[in-house]
C-alpha cells in the first residue's frame, strides 16, 4: 500500500513518565551503628507537551508515531540524593491542530500560533525516600518508603485544521487548482478528471501592494458530500479557518453539467460543513470563460442566482489580475 502524503487526523495515546521510587538507606557510622535514614527522593517523571510549529505541515510524523511517551523520574539514592527528573517529552504538531480528550470529547486546546504549547499529560510525582522520617513525628509508610506516582495518560484525537486566509471551494474539475496556480506559485496537480486533488495545498499570492495572503485549495465537493459522496467534506475541515471563500464555477458547463445547480449544491454542502460558513464572506469565480459556451451561461448563471461572478480564464490567465485586485481590494478592507 503507498504510504499516505497528508495525514490530517490522527488518535494520540500519550504517556507522561512515572515518578522515581524514593529509597530507604540508612547511613552508619562508628558512632552510629544503628544508622541514620538518608534514603532520597525520587525524581518527578516528564510532562507531555504538544509544540505548534511552523516547520511541520501534516500530523504524518504522529501517524507512524501514535505512543508518545515521556521519560520516567530517576530513582533516589543514599545520602539523600534525588533521583533525576524526567525530561519533559515534546511533540512538534502542525499549527492548526485541534487537541480533542478522545473520551470525553472535550476540546483541550488549539494550537494555531508557532511555540503555542500544551500540557497534556503530566508527569507522576517522585515518591520519598525514608531520610523524611528520619524523625518519628509521623508514621512512615508501611514500607519504609513512597513509591513514585504514575503519570497521566491520554487518548487525544488531533485535528488538523490547516490555516488560510482565503478557501478555494467548488465542485470537481471546476479548475480550483488551475486557479491557484494561476494566482500563486504554487504547482497542485491540474488534470481533466474530477477529484485530481486529493490533499489539501496552500499557495500564497501576491497583491500589487505587495502584501500577501494564502489560498488552500481543498479536494472538489459533490452533491451528498456530507454524507460522505465523492470524498466527502472532511476536507473542509480546511477552510473553517479561513476569511474569506472563492466559489469557483466552470461557467462553460463542461460534461454537461449546470454551472447554476453546480454552484448551488456545493454552497449547501459548505453550510450543511458548518453553519457559521454561511455568514463568512465570498467571491464567485467564473472560470473557463476562454470556452464559446461560456458567456452565454454567465449571463444566465446571474439572472437565476443574482450573483455577480468575476469571470476569469485560469487557463489563459484572463481575468486573473483583475480577481487578484478584487481580493486585495476585500482582503484589506477586512483588515483595516
Ligand atoms: N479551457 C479551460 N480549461 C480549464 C480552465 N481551468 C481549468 N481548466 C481545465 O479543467 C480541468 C480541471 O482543472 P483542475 O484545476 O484540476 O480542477 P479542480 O477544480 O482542481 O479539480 P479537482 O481537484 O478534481 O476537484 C483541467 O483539465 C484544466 O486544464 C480554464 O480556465 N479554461
Ligand atoms: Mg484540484
Amino acid at each position: 500500500m503507498k504510504p499516505p502524503a497528508f495525514i490530517d487526523s490522527v488518535k494520540l495515546f500519550v504517556s507522561a513518565g512515572r515518578g522515581g521510587n524514593g529509597v530507604i538507606s540508612l547511613h552508619r557510622t562508628k558512632y552510629n551503628l544503628r544508622g541514620e535514614p538518608d534514603g532520597g527522593d525520587g525524581g518527578r517523571g516528564g510532562d507531555v507537551i504538544l509544540r505548534a510549529d511552523r516547520n511541520e505541515y501534516s500530523l504524518l510524523p504522529l501517524f507512524y508515531a501514535p505512543h508518545p511517551r515521556a521519560e520516567n523520574g530517576g530513582h533516589g539514592s543514599s545520602r539523600r540524593m534525588h533521583g533525576a527528573n524526567g525530561k519533559p517529552l515534546v511533540v512538534r504538531l502542525a499549527c492548526g491542530t485541534q487537541v480533542v480528550d478522545a473520551a470525553t470529547g472535550e476540546v483541550l486546546g488549539d494550537l494555531v500560533e508557532d511555540g503555542s504549547e500544551l500540557l497534556v499529560a503530566r508527569g507522576g510525582e517522585g515518591g520519598l525516600g525514608n531520610w523524611r522520617w528520619k524523625r518519628p513525628n509521623r508514621p512512615p509508610p508501611p514500607e519504609g518508603h513512597e513509591r513514585g506516582a504514575p503519570g497521566a495518560e491520554r487518548t487525544l484525537r488531533l485535528e488538523l485544521k490547516l490555516i488560510s486566509d482565503i478557501g478555494l471551494v467548488g465542485y470537481p474539475n471546476a479548475g480550483k487548482s488551475s486557479l491557484l496556480c494561476a494566482i500563486s506559485h504554487a504547482h497542485p496537480k491540474v488534470a481533466a478528471y474530477p477529484f485530481t486533488t486529493l490533499n489539501p495545498t496552500i499557495g500564497t499570492v501576491l497583491f500589487d501592494d505587495y502584501s500577501t495572503a494564502t489560498v488552500a485549495d481543498v479536494p472538489g465537493l459533490v452533491k451528498g458530500a456530507h454524507e460522505g459522496v465523492g470524498l466527502g467534506h472532511n476536507f473542509l475541515r480546511h477552510i473553517e479557518r479561513t476569511t474569506f471563500l472563492l466559489y469557483v464555477v466552470d461557467m462553460a458547463g463542461t460534461d454537461g453539467r449546470d454551472p447554476v445547480e453546480d454552484y448551488e449544491s456545493v454552497s449547501s454542502e459548505v453550510k450543511l460543513h458548518r453553519r457559521e460558513l454561511a455568514e463568512r464572506p465570498f467571491l464567485v469565480v467564473a472560470n473557463k470563460m476562454d470556452l464559446p459556451a461560456a458567456p452565454e451561461r454567465l449571463a444566465e448563471f446571474v439572472e437565476r442566482t443574482g450573483e455577480r461572478p468575476i469571470p476569469v480564464s485560469a487557463e489563459t490567465g484572463a481575468g486573473v489580475e483583475a480577481l487578484k485586485a478584487e481580493l486585495c481590494a476585500r482582503f484589506r478592507s477586512r483588515q483595516a
